[in-house]
């Protein structure tokens, strides 16, 4: 077949006109309804466990980023192949074009909040991007006659077109290809600009006034021992580690939001973010950590946060005495299951509405998001929270349960060797030795250093300003004359006396153990 590469250029150039109209489509449904978008959150969704673990141990928290990739080449080599097997009279292109679209247009059905509109980009980009497929391949498949009539020395000349003229009908071809990806790619550029600008939340988020706590908690300077290489006892909220399955950061306005409170209570309740100020705010510091974070990971943060408390709110809707579980659901349809019993127990569990003194930021849950000491957060810490269903763990299950992890996910007691790390040869002499622990709600009593199969030796200990974060330490090694190579290790223990299991086990299913290693090179 003469022509492969423009079929192929076809076939690509009618997939871009699919996915861009789709994207311009969806500016009137939901930025989440394209078919990038929802069969994007499909494969999130049915990613087997073990892949998605080895995967993020790869490309870490780039995963998304290689997701639109990897979808991106895969759509191309589709594409190309509809626009090679589309002949004619045996539309395979077509077909290919259209398994596609009903595809993509049940994974938008199937997402947490869908509308029927939301089909309306996958049928409209598929529409649009078969009549494409096929006036290109057309044009291809013309083009392809006439260069054969060229050839043939037996038609006669007013039939046959001169080499001069079959250029010109070959650039009026590769024309209308070009013309229609730029197109593709303009509206599907200028449809996601639209979409994310219009809403986009962050100008209103600027304007929020947070309430003023009775209290502001204050971190002493003791409680940061600044070592060059330790980890800050605040994180910033740019640096604040970031963990969510949302493929685009939900943009939910503070007017749009209200927290519905239901299931086994006597009433059920309804919020509205100006509902909040007429109650009493609360500030906290509390450090989150990710069940996924292996020992000595970086998938944890300490931060203060401002928010009510959510023994309040819960009480108020009066929970029944046999349920066990709060439900809390994400805008995006994300859950996670809490023990009720650990939020009603007196800590500062919280609906949090600010961090760090700012509204939260909108990857962290703007306008409002779960905030639970002492737990993972795949079972406590959901953002852009709008529900919290009271229920039992007998008859619900959470987003992350239903993969495998565990039903709870009391946070364990771990610690980390932040210095001396990736610091090559060290000269012989003083060395400091220092990183973070934690046992959020338990507190931390103390932190001990081995080197090599010596003994345990205490390090010192930075002011803790609460029992829900973490806490820095610091141990001064005389590594003089200790020329060569040895393993540091570290370990902690907990306000209740209990020192951090040395057995190791992986993230799966309730969070990683093992005391932390580093390996240095004194010389
Ligand atoms: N809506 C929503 N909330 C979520 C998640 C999520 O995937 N979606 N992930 C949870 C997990 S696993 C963790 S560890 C924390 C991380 O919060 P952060 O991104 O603010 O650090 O958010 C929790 N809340
Ligand atoms: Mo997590």
């Amino acid at each position: 077949m003469a022509n492969r590469g423009l079929r192929m250029a076809s076939g690509i150039v009618a997939g871009g006109v699919t996915l861009g109209l789709a994207e311009l489509a969806s500016v009137l449904v939901s930025l989440d309804s394209t078919p990038l978008q929802a069969v994007g959150a499909w494969i999130i969704d049915h990613t087997p466990d073990g892949f998605r673990e080895w995967i993020i141990g790869i490309v870490g928290t780039n995963d998304k980023l290689l997701l639109f990739v990897s979808m991106g080449v895969v759509a191309v080599v589709l594409a190309a192949v509809a626009g090679i097997v589309e002949r004619e009279r045996r539309p395979l292109g077509s077909i290919l074009f259209a398994t596609f679209g009903l595809l993509s247009t049940i994974a938008a059905l199937g997402r947490p909040h869908a509308a029927w509109t939301w089909a309306l980009p996958s049928i409209i980009g598929i529409i649009a991007g078969i009549l494409v497929l096929r006036s290109l391949i057309g044009r291809v498949t013309r083009f392809d006659e006439l260069a054969e009539t060229a050839a043939d020395a037996e038609i006669a000349e007013p039939q046959r077109l001169s080499p001069a003229e079959l250029a010109v009908e070959r650039r009026l071809m590769v024309r209308a290809i070009v013309t229609a990806g730029v197109a593709a790619a303009v509206g599907g550029v200028a449809g996601r600009i639209i979409g994310l600008r219009s809403r986009d939340v962050s100008a209103e988020r600027a304007d929020v006034q947070l309430p003023s706590p009775s209290v502001t908690p204050s971190v002493e300077p003791g409680a940061d021992l600044r070592i060059p290489g330790l980890t800050p006892y605040l994180t910033s909220n740019a640096d604040f580690y970031r963990i969510d399955t949302a493929l685009t950061v939900p943009q939910v306005s503070k007017d749009d939001w209200s927290l519905r409170i239901h299931g086994m209570v006597d009433r059920e309740i309804r919020l509205s973010y100006a509902d909040l100020a007429t109650k009493t705010p609360i500030e906290r510091l509390v450090t989150l950590a990710c069940v996924s974070n292996p020992v000595g990971g970086e998938l944890i943060s300490n931060a203060r946060w401002l928010g009510y408390r959510l023994d309040e709110l819960i009480t108020a809707a009066g929970p029944h005495p046999d349920a066990d579980m709060v439900l809390s659901r994400s805008i995006d349809g994300f859950t996670a299951g809490s023990p009720l019993a650990v939020l009603m127990d007196g800590r500062d569990a919280m609906l949090a509405v600010g961090m760090n003194g700012e509204p939260l930021p909108t990857a962290h849950g703007y306008p409002a998001r779960l905030v639970v000491p002492g737990l993972y957060g795949y079972v406590s810490a959901t953002k852009w929270v709008t529900e919290l269903e009271i229920t039992r763990f007998d008859r619900a299950e959470a987003f992350w349960t239903k993969r495998g992890w565990s039903a709870y996910g009391p946070i364990k007691t771990e610690c980390r060797i932040d210095t001396p790390r990736g610091r090559g040869t060290i000269a012989p002499g003083k060395v400091t030795v220092a990183g973070v622990a934690w046992a959020q709600h338990r507190g931390i009593r103390g932190v001990e250093v081995r080197i090599d199969q010596g003994n345990w030796q205490p390090a010192r200990l930075a002011v803790a300003p609460s029992i829900d974060t973490w806490v820095q330490w610091a141990f001064d090694w005389d590594a003089t004359g200790s020329t060569g190579v040895h393993t540091v290790w570290a370990r902690a223990t907990d306000g209740a006396g209990e020192t951090q299991t040395d057995k190791v086990q992986d993230v799966v299913p309730d969070g990683a153990t093992g005391y932390p290693s580093l390996t240095v090179r004194i010389g």
